[in-house]
């Protein structure tokens, strides 16, 4: 557990166009758990999330729908993109969008000092160009159409004819930097994560690097090249510039240098754009390469990346509507192994609800406080002498928090969720074990107050360790163990520690964490 450095992590900025999915949820709410037990473990944290604004994707839909593109995206992140958050408990510090002037600058100011540097030159290019990328496709990535596109090259992600673009386009010397990647790579093994998106990334690279085109002249939705300004820049370069804008490149010295370089997580699909690119245009510039790039897998339904253009696509709300917010993030980010594919079934969703939420930690925090309301008036008792199996679980509490903690700086969610479940594995085995009901007909009232203030303790350590993944549940938890104040400012230092929660503290009713759901 670390404290007071800086930890800055960020999602990626999504194309507003597209309504909120559960993909983009994934990701959003994974940052969100990771930034928020920084937080609470003392980091100087800071989250951002946004939207990417430009291109020729929003230029197009803003079109169809007879709208100016700024029109467009205004209303898509008002009605669609801020509820998002909301709607999963999100808790970004800071939320980007790529029309902002405080954006729009910087990129200009960023793209001239590759200029002077001579990072940049114009040229002629000749080639495939998916617009749901906003990439023209390398080989691998083309495939021949059937049906419908018969006869037409197609892009292996979005399944549409690709188009044959043709312009005066400048260009950045990214082939200049293979090998300072390459060393990158090595000198830093963490640098790109998990390691088979490392693999993936240092055999593209090794493979030779083309220089990049970063401007488009048949369109104007984009930050205007400011040599050139029948140009604007490519709508990638734009997007991922928002990261050193957000944090003040270029106009608050003091908080970029308190907040860069960050830590960004993304799905596979745009790795590449972010730890071969990224890092290349911030040498060029001489700036700091991020920490680390982690790629997660995708989320597959019916066995295919989930998508919007597919049909596939599901909205976050449809899942918290029935199961709630907590749910929907302890879903997502225990049951995926982060960095792999996972599926997403309706089924798996609501078997882990009943079986992991309801009937495991709902109802060890209902039967518990219920408890020490009948033995004990809602009084928390002392405990007095610990056995074996007292202390076993206490060394459980110990060992899940640190276990969990390790998990996290590993930026595995999962594994941090899996380390604190067997916490409460532990509490309701032991409260089957020991029998409090059985004690209590015997009148064995010290040994009661011992196993019922094994389990409250117990209870504040998993408020305390859930709480960057369910806010809510946890928050309620909290407050029915006597506490007031906000669950989120509770430092993690103290949460696997032993003989926190005080005898004599006043025990709530708590209401089912996690009602059963109708089918
Ligand atoms: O690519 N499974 O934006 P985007 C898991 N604007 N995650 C998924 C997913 C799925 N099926 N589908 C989407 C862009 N995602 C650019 C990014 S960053 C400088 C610019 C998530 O709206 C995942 O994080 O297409 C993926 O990387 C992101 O949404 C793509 O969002």
């Amino acid at each position: 557990m670390s404290t007071g450095q800086s930890f800055y992590i960020t999602t990626p900025i999504y194309y507003p166009s597209d309504l909120p999915h559960i993909g983009h949820g994934y990701t959003t709410v994974a940052v969100d758990a990771l930034a928020r037990w920084h937080r609470q473990s003392g980091d100087d944290t800071w989250m951002l999330t946004g939207t990417d604004e430009h291109g020729q994707k929003m230029l197009r839909a803003a079109a169809a729908n007879g709208v100016t593109p700024q029109e467009w995206v205004d209303k898509l992140v008002t009605e669609s993109w801020f509820p998002l958050l909301e709607t999963l408990e999100v808790r970004n510090d800071d939320f980007i969008r790529t029309t902002q002037p405080r954006h729009e600058e910087r990129v200009q100011q960023f793209v001239q000092t590759l200029y002077d540097r001579g990072y940049i030159y114009a040229g002629e290019y000749e080639a495939l160009y998916c617009v749901g990328c906003e990439e023209f496709k390398p080989e691998a990535e083309i495939v021949d159409g059937t049906g419908a596109f018969e006869g037409l090259k197609v892009c292996a992600i979005h399944s549409k004819p690709l188009e044959l673009l043709q312009e005066k386009n400048y260009f950045f010397k990214l082939s200049e930097f293979g090998d300072r990647l390459l060393e990158l790579y090595k000198n830093e093994p963490d640098f790109v994560r998990p390691e088979s998106a490392r693999n993936e990334v240092v055999s593209f690279v090794r493979s030779g690097l083309k220089d990049l085109s970063i401007s488009r002249s048949a369109f104007d939705w984009g930050i205007t090249v400011p040599w050139d300004p029948s140009h604007v820049i490519y709508v990638w370069v734009d997007a991922l510039l928002n990261y050193a804008t957000a944090v003040g490149y270029g106009t608050d010295p003091a908080q970029f240098e308190r907040r860069w370089p960050a830590y960004h997580v993304v799905g596979k699909d745009i790795l590449r754009f972010h730890a071969v690119i990224w890092p290349a245009m911030l040498m060029a510039a001489g700036l700091d390469v991020p920490r680390g790039v982690f790629a997660h897998g995708w989320l597959l339904v019916g066995g295919e990346k989930m998508s919007k253009s597919k049909l596939t696509g599901i909205a976050p709300t449809e899942i918290t509507d029935v199961f709630g917010s907590d749910a929907y993030r302890f879903y997502f980010l225990s049951a995926i192994a982060f960095g792999q594919d996972g599926s997403f079934s309706w089924e798996d969703l609501s078997a882990r609800y009943q079986a992991e939420l309801a009937n495991g930690f709902g109802n060890l925090a209902s039967r518990t406080t219920a408890m020490i309301e009948k033995y004990f008036e809602g009084v928390v008792p002392p405990a007095s002498a610990y056995t074996d199996g007292d202390l076993r679980v206490q060394q459980i509490v110990t060992d899940a928090a640190a276990n969990a903690d390790a998990a996290m700086e590993r930026f595995r969610p999962d594994e941090a969720i899996a380390g604190i479940w067997t916490i409460v594995d532990a509490l309701n085995g032991y409260i089957t074990d020991n029998e409090p009901w059985a004690l209590a007909k015997a009148g064995e009232r010290e040994r009661l107050g011992t196993v019922l203030y094994t389990a409250a303790e117990g209870l504040r350590a998993l408020a305390v360790l859930l709480s960057p993944f369910m806010p809510e549940a946890t928050q309620k938890l909290w407050e029915a163990l006597g506490h007031s104040g906000r669950l989120q400012d509770q430092p993690l230092r103290e949460a696997g520690a032993w003989g926190v929660l005080r005898p004599g503290t006043s025990v709530n009713g708590l209401a089912p964490l996690f009602p059963r759901i109708e089918q």
